[in-house]
């Protein structure tokens, strides 16, 4: 009886040793304007994030996500002036070009670039 608590408690040690050495999660802020976005970091490391928009505009804006070179986007719903959405995504190492999908806002200038790698 003894025994097997010690090894049940054993088990839990190692448990929560694995669960520490998991990566944090990366976050990136993006700011939305009329009409351009701006970033609270330009790199980030590869894996799971959350990628914020934040609408700091008079207008509804929406984010949308994709590697140079991939097939899929990844968005989030238009997001009114002064509410935020946490898009959950998985960044891939390479070049991400973020912009907004609303009108011509693109055009105008709500378009920027995420650089995803490994800390050197
Ligand atoms: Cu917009």
């Amino acid at each position: 009886m003894r025994f097997a608590a010690a090894a049940a408690f054993a088990a839990c040690a190692f448990a929560a040793t694995a669960s520490a050495a998991l990566p944090p999660l990366t976050r990136v802020q993006v700011t939305a304007k009329e009409f351009y976005f701006s970033l609270s970091r330009q790199t980030v490391a590869p894996g799971p994030a959350i990628v914020e928009l934040v609408n700091f505009g008079e207008d509804p804006h929406d984010l949308r996500l994709q590697r140079i070179g991939g097939a899929h986007i990844a968005g989030t719903p238009e997001v009114e002036p002064g509410d935020y959405y946490d898009l959950k995504v998985t960044l891939l190492p390479g070049t991400y070009t973020l912009w907004c999908s609303i009108a011509n806002h693109r055009a105008l200038g709500m378009q920027a670039m995420l650089i995803v790698r490994k800390p050197a």
